[in-house]
């Protein structure tokens, strides 16, 4: 259930109510843990410590890694990772196109070696529910072909038309299973997604025929796949008349604080990315002052922390000059702990954007931020 409080211009701030954990406060970030842990020694127990309401993991890594029969067996993903919150599960779509090799896409699905070991496996959209269904999320994602940029128009065309099929296919799949009398999630929702790489023909086309399935929310997939980011908001811009106003917008796979406000300006309201972990494991932090490099040599006797602003667990308890101490000598605890300040960062972004949002002082934010946070 999704409930708009307020409008600002095209950004909305709303509420979305899961079967788990309660209520999603909107624009929202989530936190991803795509093989049901966050990269950097990040557990579930601490996510409650970093503002995190809802989490994100994988279809693909689970179904390969320890296998989504294994999570079932164990009561399902909430139980396994000890995580009561909401949780999204990406359809595993996306992660065959950039991590398999030797893909073979056909009508049915698609057949792709394991990253891991090399064995073969077929991933279509009934596979795809059966495996989120064996997760037990809260929210599904449809499987979809994420294409690169830039994309051939043919190809494209081909592309979107199979991913609507396929949504087709998923929708009847994910009723079925979800009506099942041991279903682990029987309240499972599904969210369509929209693709059609830089062809705003294609994308608003698309959006309008996976409208006409009753999903519980709508993502915007294929961007942020090379493509400058002036054609990613141009693409939100196409489909965003398209996509049901009632419903919720994913953006997915999207970005950088600054790509993040200009999208909740266009009317998106929920996010993921890998950026705050990827970036906090090199020693890249993010704080409202501007970006932090902590390897640099400058912080070597810095009392400070990473950032006077920031009532992170990390900066109230340690100072640059540790943290970069430990990053030097590879201890594991420095990427904890720039994972931590990150995580805190981009949670506490989003939690600003709606307070803005509440205000109606959203205009004012994305003007003093937008430009200046990369
Ligand atoms: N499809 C799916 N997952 C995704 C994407 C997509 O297009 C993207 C693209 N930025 C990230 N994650 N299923
Ligand atoms: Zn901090």
């Amino acid at each position: 259930m999704f409930k708009i409080l307020k409008t600002e211009g095209k950004a909305r701030r709303g509420e979305f109510s899961c079967a788990h954990g309660g209520t999603v406060q909107t624009p929202v970030f989530m936190n991803v843990g795509t093989q049901a842990a966050i990269k950097g020694g990040v557990s579930a127990l601490d996510l409650k410590n970093v503002g995190c309401q809802i989490e994100l993991s994988n279809t693909y890594h689970l179904h390969l890694r320890p296998g989504d029969k294994v999570v079932r067996q164990m009561g399902g993903l909430h139980k396994f990772m000890n995580w009561d919150g909401p949780i999204l599960t990406d359809s595993g779509g996306f992660q065959v196109f950039s991590l398999a090799s030797l893909r073979k896409i056909k009508e049915e699905g698609v057949t792709f070696a394991s990253h891991i070991d090399g064995h073969r496996i077929f991933m279509g959209p009934e596979e795809s529910m059966q495996i989120q269904s064996n997760l037990g999320s809260d929210i599904a994602m449809a499987f979809d072909e994420c294409v690169e940029n830039p994309a051939r128009y043919e190809y494209a065309k081909a592309s979107v038309e199979r991913t609507l099929r396929w949504l087709q296919r998923c929708k009847v799949e994910h009723d079925r299973l979800n009506s099942l009398p041991d279903t682990v999630n029987p309240h499972q929702m599904l969210f369509g997604i929209n693709q059609g790489a830089t062809f705003a023909d294609l994308r608003a086309w698309h959006m309008q025929e996976i409208a006409k399935i009753d999903c519980d929310g709508y993502a915007i997939g294929g961007l942020a796949v090379g493509e400058p980011a002036e054609i990613m908001y141009e693409m939100i811009d196409v489909v965003e008349p398209f996509a049901p106003k009632e419903k919720p917008r994913y953006l997915m796979g999207v970005g950088t604080p600054s790509n993040i406000i200009e999208a909740v300006a266009r009317g998106v309201d929920f996010f993921d990315c890998v950026m705050p972990s990827r970036n906090g494991r090199h020693g890249k932090l993010f704080t409202w002052e501007g970006n932090v490099n902590i390897m640099n040599e400058k912080y070597i006797t810095d009392d400070r922390p990473i950032s006077e602003s920031c009532s992170c667990p990390v900066c109230r308890s340690h100072s640059r000059a540790y943290l970069r101490h430990l990053f030097k000598a590879d201890e594991v605890l420095a990427l904890r702990l720039a994972v931590l300040h990150n995580l805190w960062f981009y949670n506490e972004l989003m939690a600003k954007i709606r307070e803005a949002l509440d205000n109606g002082t959203f205009a004012d934010f994305r003007e003093k931020y937008s430009g200046n946070l990369e």
